[in-house]
Order: structure tokens, then C-alpha cells, then sequence
């Protein structure tokens, strides 16, 4: 695999994604199998945003597999970065991205990138200018720690976690909408639909009106916007915010309603369901205290398989160098 930026990178590389499951739990059980693998290469993580997770996570998946390993937080100690080709650059940005990406590329073998949706244009956030200048510029294999449009590593964590806890084939799997005080990007839902609805489960999706995901990412699933009617019967409910995509809304807080924050009132009709979320959550505004601490909640099991899940895809790229 050169760059992991959606589910269809994993499929490609491993076969399919039944395929990437079985050696994500391969790896899970045995995770310094393949600790050879990384010797004298170096992964750069790069952030733009804030992150506990993914850095943690990724940097023991790197070591997991024998990497080196150093880390950019853009804002905090490098230069500012300008992103727009034709500035006159004499504003609080003194380098442009289009020197910094190969100059970051020189220092390492695999860069990850964490580039979250700016909501300053909805062409720039859909046309994943960041990633795709570090895929194109770096000279280097790139994988997304979550871009603007994706968190590919987070849903493959998800797919893993819903797996091991699965007592179905087929489960019932809910995406639900909650509320939040700051907009926050559609990066989390838009991979999670797209791998759900690659993992062929039944998957739900329910929101306010205004909320629909981009069509690409949306793709077939349904969607209901009866929160309650969307519960019921659901083996795992998976629980996020995202601001509006649709039309001049994009960006967008459209609805402040605690009514869909995540409670025992509407857990009570699934069918026992697991709850889910990516992590950081504001409790008593995306889910109560008591579904996130009843042992039905898989928060905690779920942020450990982002290890597995970027070692992984970091056990791929190596593999292709
Ligand atoms: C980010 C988001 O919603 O995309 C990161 C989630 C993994 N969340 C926040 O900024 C709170
Ligand atoms: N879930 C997740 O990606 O968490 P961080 O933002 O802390 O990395």
C-alpha cells in the first residue's frame, strides 16, 4: 500500500476487508510479530490539530513494528505555514507548505498527516488540499491520522471493535447525530458510513434534517431522522457530532437539541446495543454518564484497537517500500 486515506487503500492492499480484520486480530494477538519490519525507517507524524489518540496510538504502532519515530506539531514551535500558492507572503506566515512538505518528507520514510476541515471553504475541506499536497509534494508514502473529509484509522478501530463484539453476522449498526457547543468537522461520520456500508452491515443513520452527509460518503444507507425509531433494535450505536454539510449551511451549527444526547431513554429500546464513540466526548451533551460508563460501552476497547488499527496500515506501507 503507498497511501491510506479511505477504506478502499485497506481492501486493495489486503485483499478485502474481511481479509484486513483477520490481520488486524492477527496482530492484535501476536503485536510484535513483524517488530523487523521498521528497522532504520522513520515515520513523521504531522499535526495541525490536537490530538491524545491517534499520536499515542500510532507512535506505539511504529514501535510495534521496529520504526523510529518523530513528531510536528505545526503550531506549536514550527513556522507558521502558508497554503495558498500566489500569496504575497507578507503577512504572520513565513513558509510556504509547498517547501515545508518536501523538506519533511527528506527526514523520513512514511509521513501521517492530521489536517482537520478548516469550514473556510467547502471546495478546499472536499478536495483535500493538505493530504493531498503531502501525497503529492513529500515524495513519500502518506496515510490520514484525519483529514478534512476522513478518519480512516479511527473507523478501521471501529469495524475491529465491532467485530470482536459482534453476536450476529449481519448487526444492526446506528450512527446517531448529538449535540455539541463548537462545530466539528464531518471526518469521523463520513468514514464511518463509508465503512460500515463496505462492511455490509445494516447501517442506520439518523440526524435533524439539515445533517445529511456528503452524498459520496453517505452513499446507500438509510437514513432516519426519528432518533428513537432508528434505535430500535440496534446491536451497536454509534454516537458523534458533526456540523451541517448541505448547501450555504456548511460549517454550520443547525441544531442544539439535548433531546438527542445519547441517554438510558433511547438505549432502552435497542437490542442491548453496545455503545460507541471516537473519543474526546462531551458528556451530558453527546451521551449521558450512565450509558458511557455501563459495561455495554466499548469507548475504552475501542480507542485501545486504534493501536492495532495503525499498525495495520503501518505494517502495509512498510511492506510496499
Ligand atoms: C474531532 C472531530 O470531531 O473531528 C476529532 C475526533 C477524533 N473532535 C473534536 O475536535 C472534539
Ligand atoms: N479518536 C481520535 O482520533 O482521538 P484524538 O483526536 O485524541 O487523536
Amino acid at each position: 500500500m503507498r497511501n491510506f486515506t479511505c477504506v478502499k487503500d485497506i481492501q486493495n492492499a489486503c485483499g478485502s476487508l474481511d481479509a484486513a480484520v483477520k490481520e488486524a486480530l492477527a496482530i492484535k494477538a501476536d503485536r510484535f510479530a513483524y517488530s523487523h519490519l521498521g528497522k532504520n525507517k522513520t515515520l513523521m507524524m504531522v499535526f495541525f490539530n490536537s490530538s491524545l489518540r491517534t499520536r499515542l496510538s500510532t507512535q506505539k504502532a511504529a514501535l510495534n513494528l521496529g520504526m523510529n519515530v518523530i513528531v510536528l506539531d505545526i503550531n506549536q514551535g514550527a513556522w507558521k505555514l502558508e497554503t495558498e500558492r500566489g500569496v504575497i507572503m507578507d503577512g504572520d506566515r513565513p513558509e510556504h507548505i509547498l517547501e515545508a512538505i518536501p523538506v519533511m518528507g527528506s527526514y523520513c520514510d512514511v509521513i501521517g498527516v492530521r489536517s482537520f476541515a478548516r469550514f473556510e471553504s467547502k471546495d478546499d475541506d472536499y478536495n483535500e488540499v493538505i493530504l493531498n499536497q503531502f501525497i503529492k509534494y513529500s515524495g513519500r508514502p502518506v496515510f490520514s491520522m484525519e483529514a478534512a473529509t476522513g478518519h480512516p484509522l479511527q473507523s478501521f478501530a471501529d469495524l475491529i471493535t465491532i467485530e470482536e463484539h459482534k453476536t450476529v453476522a449481519r448487526p444492526k449498526v446506528v450512527l446517531t447525530w448529538a449535540p455539541h457547543p463548537k462545530a466539528l468537522p464531518q471526518a469521523v461520520p463520513n468514514s464511518f458510513a463509508e465503512w460500515m456500508q463496505a462492511a455490509d452491515y445494516d447501517f442506520v443513520i439518523t440526524h435533524p434534517e439539515g445533517y445529511e452527509l456528503a452524498p459520496e460518503f453517505a452513499g446507500n444507507a438509510r437514513v432516519e431522522y426519528d432518533q428513537m425509531k432508528a434505535f430500535e433494535g440496534a446491536d451497536f450505536v454509534y454516537a458523534k457530532n458533526w456540523a451541517a454539510y448541505s448547501g450555504d449551511n456548511y460549517g454550520k451549527i443547525l441544531c442544539t437539541d439535548r433531546s438527542w444526547t445519547v441517554s438510558e431513554r433511547q438505549m432502552a429500546v435497542t437490542n442491548n446495543a453496545h455503545f460507541m464513540h471516537c473519543l474526546p466526548v462531551r458528556r451530558n451533551m453527546i451521551v449521558t454518564d450512565d450509558v458511557i460508563e455501563s459495561p455495554r460501552s466499548l469507548v475504552i476497547p475501542e480507542a485501545a484497537n486504534r493501536e492495532i488499527s495503525a499498525t495495520v496500515v503501518l505494517k502495509k506501507i512498510l511492506e510496499n517500500l
